[in-house]
């Protein structure tokens, strides 16, 4: 096989797997990997980043979960309806709402948690990310992900 050639073909098989993973890529337990980062910007910014912003039901992801701010941070995937107002519910509503948290005590600074979720359908509302602790989510601490 020419050079060229092999070129293509690598091309291609890369493109493929892309393509079959759809937004991620599937680990060796065969749940795909979800790199999420809690932290402050140096503007007072309040953050979470997700390597995967688009899910499928029935899917095994494994997020990978790591805090580098300063100070403590919770992570929870939190569908939210028309009717709701984060800044005015209270944390046990809000917990209440959530699919999956990871609580601040198991995310101070620096630390990292792992943990397995599977959507087992598809949630009504739009689907975000969050950090709801007091004041975190209107600092800015949410971020809109897809489940379809
Ligand atoms: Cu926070």
């Amino acid at each position: 096989m020419s050079y060229t050639k092999l070129s293509v073909f690598f091309i291609a098989t890369v493109t493929l797997l892309l393509t079959a993973c759809g937004g991620g890529q599937a680990n060796t337990n065969g749940a795909v990997d979800v790199e999420v980062v809690l932290g402050e910007s140096s503007a007072g910014e309040f953050t979470v980043q997700s390597s995967v912003t688009e899910f499928k039901p029935d899917v095994q992801y494994q997020f990978v979960v790591t805090n580098k701010g300063q100070i403590p941070h919770e992570f929870m995937i939190i569908p939210i309806t028309e009717n709701m107002n984060m800044s005015a519910m209270s944390m046990e509503e809000k917990d209440a709402q959530a699919l999956m948290i990871i609580s601040e005590e198991e995310l101070p600074p620096g630390a990292t948690v792992e943990m397995d979720y599977t959507f087992t359908n598809i949630p009504e509302g739009n689907i975000e990310f969050v950090c709801a602790l007091p004041g975190h989510f209107e600092a800015g601490m949410h971020t809109p992900i897809t489940v379809k």
